[in-house]
């Protein structure tokens, strides 16, 4: 899962570089999440143990994203600024799908720093 082509090692190191510069820390500290190199060839994420899972997907134009809670008692949503899942619930799914190239960030209204993106490339 965590192997990456030599080429793209370069890249991440740059994003954390960038992330540490940010300094403000959020306390996050789980490694990875929403700021880390998104996953290729997934279009379900899980929102499960106050996280999402992957946090960061990158999909072709076109595909739909189905994002499924099954984190028990605990509820989540999805909100983004073009969509939402609508009021946070604790089980079944919610699918969106993404016509347009570009990065849509988004995040549990419950959970502070439970944040997520999906980066939309061209078809
Ligand atoms: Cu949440």
């Amino acid at each position: 899962m965590r192997r990456l082509p030599a080429l793209l090692v370069p890249a991440v190191l740059a994003a954390a570089v960038v992330l540490a510069g940010c300094g403000s820390g959020d306390g996050d500290g789980g490694g990875g999440g929403a700021a880390a190199a998104p996953v290729t060839g997934v279009t379900e994420v899980a929102a499960k143990d106050n996280r999402f899972t992957p946090a960061a997907i990158e999909v072709p134009a076109g595909s739909t994203v189905t994002w499924r809670f099954e984190d028990g008692f605990v509820p989540h949503d999805v909100k983004a600024d073009a969509f939402t899942s609508g009021d946070p619930q604790r089980k079944g799914t919610f699918a969106h799908t993404f016509d347009r190239p570009g990065t849509y960030p988004y995040r549990c209204t419950v959970h502070d720093g439970m944040t997520g993106r999906v980066v939309v490339t061209g078809s």
